[in-house]
């Protein structure tokens, strides 16, 4: 089994309107200047660490924004500049949701069981709804054309339409799975906020509810699957999804004390179903949920190297931040599961509560499934050199609130995503005067 990343490519509209109740980081950075460029090439160079490391990567680009097809839908109507002018004039907040640049954090954007996990053996996949959130309830429509290009192969993939909307979904940031390696049937541990709607009374919602769990594990088949409550201070502290508490990666889960509300009920689970499972828990007697939260220590990317190492890329910040790195020096390259640490800048969407597990969506494929994905949207060295190029040349160098009212930067934003689709080769059709992907151009 080979597990690719396929990252979000930071699209060019990616700003700071301070949309994502419960994300601390989105709220403190609102009204800030935004660096599109400058985000995009943080994500490309994290991409090719990843390569780097002997990793396969993968792409997902960026949604149409702003998105011309949710406005009409809300009663705007004329041409594409005339819909956001009008949409802009009437409501500029509601306006503000259609242009946000959240298709980036394509942990969120589906759920995936590989296909150990499932009982027909086939790789399936459930776009999330992410129905919480205004500005990215929207995002389904496009993440599900893009998913059903890459994977569209039926006899290795299954493309799932997304669960019903009442009941919120936010994809792969609120799921892990452990296993002995990638190729053996592995347990899916999906992590819910408590019931559905506001958690306990809380100030910050839960973003997923357990029924969209339940409803996901059934329609992929998955017999081995845990529900697991996401602990309410963990919530209550900003971790807005479970992703900023815990991560997981073949046999290891790391993860914060506080990350779960009955943590011993689900140690001992993955103990019984796993017998090698190997569990490395942060005290927050060392590490506080609030550092947690802030330095994005668990919204890491842990990964098997071609050699069986397991590393961990961690944002800048959990670096610069004393106590997480007094934990890391002590407890990373010793006689641990984590043998290294690598630090990287993606500080421009770290501000949005983006960090690297937040950017990518995982897949582990067989070789057989991997030749079925259309290669577009695959990585290597020579594409991300010219993706790097298309940015410098497209993407805004700096992003004020006020620029967003620009129909200029309208434009902008719908070039530079036609002439990125034109270098992957990627054909576009148009719907309701918005160009999506369109499935029924082949690979160059
Ligand atoms: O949904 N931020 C995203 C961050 C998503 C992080 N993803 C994971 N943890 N997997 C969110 O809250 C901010 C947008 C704004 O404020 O403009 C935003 O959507």
């Amino acid at each position: 089994m080979i597990e690719i990343n396929f990252d979000g490519l930071i699209g060019p509209t990616h700003n700071y309107a301070g949309l994502s109740l419960g994300n601390l980081a989105s709220a403190s950075n609102a009204g800030r200047t935004s660096r599109p460029r400058a985000a995009a090439l943080q994500g490309i160079a994290k991409m090719r660490l990843l390569m780097s490391l002997g990793l396969r990567q993968g792409i997902l680009p960026p949604h149409h924004r702003p998105d011309t097809q949710w406005l009409r839908r809300l009663g705007f109507s004329g041409s594409e500049a005339e819909v956001c002018a009008a949409a802009h004039a009437a409501d500029p907040a509601l306006f503000r949701n259609a242009l946000s640049a959240s298709a980036m954090w394509t942990a969120n954007a589906a759920t995936i069981s590989p296909a150990p996990d499932t009982a027909d053996g086939r790789l399936h996949l459930t776009p999330a709804n992410l129905a919480s959130m205004t500005h990215r309830s929207m995002e389904w429509r496009q993440t599900a054309q893009q998913l059903a290009v890459i994977f569209p192969d039926r006899r290795h993939f299954a493309v799932h339409p997304p669960v019903p909307a009442r009941f919120g979904d936010e994809g792969a940031a609120n799921f892990m799975r452990l296993c002995t390696q990638h190729a053996a049937r592995g347990v899916e541990i999906f992590v819910y906020g408590e019931g559905a709607g506001e958690f306990g009374g809380g100030a910050f919602p839960a973003r997923q509810d357990r029924r969209a769990s339940e409803a996901i594990a059934r329609a992929h088949g998955v017999p081995d699957a845990l529900f697991v409550a996401q602990s309410r201070q963990a919530i209550a502290a900003g971790a807005f999804h479970n992703d900023v508490v815990a991560v997981a990666n073949e046999n290891v889960l790391f993860t914060h004390e506080q990350a779960f509300q009955d943590r011993d009920w689900l140690y001992s689970e993955l103990r019984r179903r796993i017998p090698d499972v190997s569990v490395v828990e942060v005290p927050a007697s060392q590490v506080s949920l609030e550092d947690a939260i802030s330095s994005y220590l668990f919204n890491s990317q842990l990964v098997t190297l071609r050699d069986g190492r397991m590393v961990l890329i961690l944002p800048k910040e959990a670096e610069e931040n004393p106590r997480v790195k007094t934990w890391l020096d002590a407890n990373i390259g010793g006689n641990g599961p984590i043998h290294a640490a690598h630090f990287i800048d993606v500080r421009e969407s770290m501000r949005n509560g983006g960090g690297p597990a937040c950017l990518r969506l995982r897949v582990a494929v067989t070789e057989d499934a991997l030749a079925a994905i259309d290669s577009r949207f695959l990585l290597d060295d020579a594409k991300a050199d010219a993706l790097a190029r298309l940015i410098e040349d497209h993407w805004p160098e700096t992003l004020e609130p006020a620029m967003l009212a620009e129909p200029d930067l309208w434009q902008q934003s719908w070039d530079a995503r036609a002439a990125l689709l034109d270098l992957l080769g990627i054909g576009r059709k148009e719907i309701d005067g918005q160009s999506v992907v369109d499935e029924t151009t082949v690979p160059a």
